[in-house]
């Protein structure tokens, strides 16, 4: 059982500014845009873009979040699918380009449930997808418009994302 640090507090921070900039000059701007954080560790994933947006444009874009969790019927079945807990989406997503935000993107089906959530709630101009990392083995045809690093994984490794607001540390870290 290794442990591998992946990326520091400096390599999360450049990231995040980063994919900033990059949902900055991909957006033309940010007029239309909102984030919606998917919990626990994209919440302050997407309040650190919110943050960086507002120092290089001047502009607090609207920020949400949308709570999906694994449910299962069956604890020995493998067949577990992600389900919305709920959300806390006080503004209007019509003809908006609704950027999700999540800390690790593996198989693609927390995504496709927020996917739906999000359709459920209007209808948004676009919807895009920002990643802290990529691990691959997609199950789905999802892919990310803004990724911090990808991380080519076996099944079998975790990738442990550590953020200060949830764990008092930045780190990102591969153990397996
Ligand atoms: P998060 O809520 O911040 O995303 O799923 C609960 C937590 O377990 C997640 O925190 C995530 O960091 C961690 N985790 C580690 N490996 C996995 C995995 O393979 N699937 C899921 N769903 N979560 C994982
Ligand atoms: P997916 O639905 O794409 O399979 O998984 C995405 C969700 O599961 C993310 O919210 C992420 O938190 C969690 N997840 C999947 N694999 C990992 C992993 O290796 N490490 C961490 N930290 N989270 C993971
Ligand atoms: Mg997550």
């Amino acid at each position: 059982i290794e442990k591998a640090q992946l990326m520091d507090e400096k390599a999360i921070g450049r990231a995040i500014t980063r994919i900033s900039h990059e949902i900055i000059e991909r957006n033309r701007g940010t007029e239309d845009v909102v984030l919606v954080g998917i919990k626990t560790r994209g919440v302050p994933i997407a309040s650190r873009i919110c943050n960086k947006i507002d120092q290089i444009e001047g502009t607090k874009v609207n920020t949400g979040d949308i709570d999906i969790t694994l449910y299962r019927d069956d604890l020995k079945k493998i067949n577990v699918e992600p389900v919305i807990k709920g959300s806390y989406i006080d503004f209007d997503i019509d003809d908006k380009i609704v950027i999700l935000v999540d800390d690790v993107l593996y198989t693609g089906r927390t995504v496709r449930a927020a996917l739906d959530a999000i359709m459920d709630m209007g209808r948004p101009k676009a919807i895009q997808l920002a990643v802290l990392v990529d691990r691959g083995h997609r199950e789905l045809p999802i892919r990310a418009d803004y990724v911090g690093k990808n991380v080519p994984t076996s099944r079998s490794e975790i990738i442990s994302v550590k953020l200060l607001e949830v764990d008092g540390e930045d780190s990102v870290t591969i153990k397996g």
